[in-house]
């Protein structure tokens, strides 16, 4: 089933139908460029840029970001966007009774584009709370989670797919590179509840607070009943392709706060909270390390915070106190 029937189906209604068709079309474009990556085609690289929070743009963070907003903004259906490679937040002026607006990595896992690694899109959508046809305000885009109409990602891997949320449930599109649709694989996928994989930069052990230290123990020391380790190791540095081999398979993604990041990498608005959203409805977890994820009322756009997410037993077992 193609995935604007499926939404459909799900009850969402024609302004959200639309807006993902955006989401599929920019998306359909950034995955044609990725994959001609290397062909000669100057692709790779730095930009030679930084955005607001002093990370090195490559040239494919900036391209899909443009493809992004530019297919947003003709969509009509959303008024405003908040992007990490934007300083601040986008009005459409063009579409200001846009019912919706939109917080977006629109290419997540920049470390990993010139070594033909996964990458992903990550975008969370939400109602506008400010009046249709008004200029947007603040409180617009500094909604907690919690209140998200839609979340989702794009993986741009072995194939393409795109997983997303709309409340109900948690779904799974692949690109059919001849049709160019998305077609439903997976209806309301389930997220193990004890999982296999432990995701973690390890590098960083000697900066995690005690209950991480003690649970990376535990992860090594693990057994199931036939002596065999209970759990693996997997890390590939591009949130989107880690969470999803841990959505298929169970698993834990921890990204603490570190010396190097003192209140964590991920940022809360585009990948924390979709994360959430899309774990929380197919049965797992996020948490800052001290409360729910969807919970924390954001005060600034490219907030960042300690990011735990997985499976919930393993999940409860990370952090027992909460
Ligand atoms: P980015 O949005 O600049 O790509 O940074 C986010 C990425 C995540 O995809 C990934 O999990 C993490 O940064 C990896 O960071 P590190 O290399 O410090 O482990
Ligand atoms: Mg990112």
């Amino acid at each position: 089933m193609e995935l604007n029937k499926h939404l459909a189906d799900q009850g969402a209604n024609e302004a959200l139908v639309e807006l993902f068709s955006a989401i599929e079309d920019a998306s359909k474009i950034v995955q044609s460029e990725v994959s001609r990556a290397g062909l000669g085609a100057d692709i790779y690289g730095a930009k030679g840029s930084e955005n607001i929070q002093g990370e090195e743009q490559q040239k494919l963070d900036v391209y899909a970001d443009e493809c992004f907003i530019h297919a947003f903004r003709g969509s009509g259906q959303v008024a405003g966007l908040a992007s990490e490679e934007q300083d601040n937040a986008l009005q459409f002026d063009e579409s200001l009774k846009g019912e919706y607006v939109v917080m977006i990595d629109p290419l997540d896992g920049s470390s990993n584009i010139d070594v033909n690694v996964a990458i992903g899109t990550i975008f969370a959508i939400y109602r506008r709370v400010s009046k249709s046809g008004e200029t947007l305000i603040e409180a617009d885009f500094l909604q907690a989670g919690r209140d998200q109409v839609a979340a989702g990602y794009v993986n741009y891997s072995v194939s393409t797919q795109m997983v997303l949320s709309t409340g109900n449930g948690t779904h799974i599109y692949t690109l059919d590179p001849e049709s160019g649709t998305y077609q439903l694989i997976s209806e309301n996928v389930k997220i193990p509840a004890d999982g296999k994989v432990y995701s973690i930069n390890e590098v960083n052990l000697d900066d995690f607070d005690d209950n991480l230290k003690r649970y990376a123990q535990h992860c090594k020391d693990k057994r199931k009943e036939d002596g065999k380790r209970m759990y693996t190791g997997r890390y590939i540095g591009s949130l989107v392709a880690d969470f999803h081999r841990n959505l298929l398979k169970g698993g834990i993604y921890v990204y603490p706060a570190t010396v190097d990041s003192p209140n964590g990498k991920l940022r809360l608005l585009y990948e924390c909270n979709p994360m959430s959203f899309l774990a929380e409805n197919a049965g797992g977890k996020g948490s800052d390390g001290v409360q729910n994820i969807l919970d924390i009322k954001p005060t600034e756009l490219h907030q960042r915070c300690p990011f735990y997410v997985g499976s919930p037993v393993m999940m409860d077992e990370a952090l027992p106190s909460i």
